[in-house]
């Protein structure tokens, strides 16, 4: 059955479609001063910066994952080669940091045809970017530390030095408390039933970590305990989930029960099978956050669509 959009949604999105914007300017100086500040604090810390890839054999499957609704997977041919678009570069992730540099980030766009039943969403986008990052050896605590700094700095520099912007957007932005929360999945999912993350995100005041989710083959699962070392970050105020990440499975048997598991076809993964066959895939950590995402709760935006200057809303293809 076809999507129809409400009178209401239209109007909505036809704000959202940068007709007539006066606050794009003060947004995209906002999102170059956090591009700065998070990539300087990774660059400190001896993360090397590594350039996307847009097609691979091999990508996120996405699946399974009860937060995601892929309503087509780009496959295109060159050379006479399959290819998909990227969806995340997990895997490319977990290979560079196995051969090293052992601590790498990428700014890297992701193609996710989300359903166009997400137009109005808010936080939804078919083409995106994360600043996705994965460190050899790390452990989850690490990596909450990390972004823990990541998103307190750039949301400091941001009200120190951007007020100007800050006013034309008329956000009054608070800085979090550090460390941020952490809850498990099942103890949300008894308070607040299947609506967990509305519930949270809506409830707190600083950002919140969520753990054990059940998910990819590639996050850490206790196969004793059943127990996920997965994460994501909630947001406060409404704007929900921003980033996702884990600990990693290196282990080849574990590997390939996961991906059988999964129904997912073993050729797509041969390169980190192989590697971990020959114990060659480094245990890891890392997380990807969603620079539109954050770029909407720092201005305070409607809908994450108003970050790009050529916005990918679910369901809408406009000419640029
Ligand atoms: N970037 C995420 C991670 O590091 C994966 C994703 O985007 N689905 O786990």
């Amino acid at each position: 059955m076809e999507y129809r959009l409400q009178d209401k949604q239209i109007s909505y999105l036809a704000s959202v479609m940068r007709i007539n914007d006066s606050k794009l300017p003060a947004i995209l100086r906002i999102q170059s001063k956090v591009l700065k500040t998070m990539t300087d604090i990774l660059l400190e810390k001896d993360f090397q910066w590594v350039l996307p890839v847009m097609l691979a054999k091999s990508t996120d499957p996405l699946w399974p994952d009860p937060g995601y609704s892929i309503e087509e997977r780009i496959e295109v041919e060159v050379y006479g080669t399959k290819v998909k678009t990227m969806q995340s570069m997990i895997v490319h992730k977990r290979v560079l940091v196995s051969l090293g540099p052992e601590k790498i980030f990428i700014l890297s766009p992701n193609i996710r045809i989300e359903s166009r039943k997400r137009m109005t969403t808010g936080k939804h986008l078919y083409e995106f970017t994360q600043l996705d990052l994965e460190s050899a050896y790390a452990k989850m605590r690490d990596i909450f530390q990390l972004f823990e700094e990541l998103v307190t700095k750039s949301i400091e520099v941001v009200k120190k030095e951007m007020r100007r912007e800050l006013e034309i957007l008329s956000r009054d932005l608070r800085v979090p408390n550090t460390p941020f929360r952490v809850y498990k999945r099942s103890e949300l999912e008894k308070e607040y039933g299947d609506n967990w993350e509305e519930e949270i995100s809506k409830t707190s005041e600083d950002p919140v970590w969520v753990t054990d989710i059940p998910r990819e083959f590639y996050d850490y699962q206790d196969f004793e305990t059943g127990e996920w070392r997965n994460y994501d970050l909630i947001l406060p105020e409404g704007y929900g989930e921003v980033l996702s990440g884990a600990e990693r499975e290196y282990e080849y048997e574990k590997l390939l029960k996961k991906i059988t598991r999964d129904g997912l076809r073993k050729e797509d993964y041969r390169i980190i099978l192989d590697l971990a066959e020959k114990k060659l895939l480094k245990p890891s950590a890392g997380a990807g956050i969603g620079v539109e995402r954050f770029i909407r709760y720092i201005c305070g935006l409607k809908h994450v669509g108003e970050v790009q200057p050529f916005p990918r809303i679910p369901g809408i293809v406009p000419d640029l």
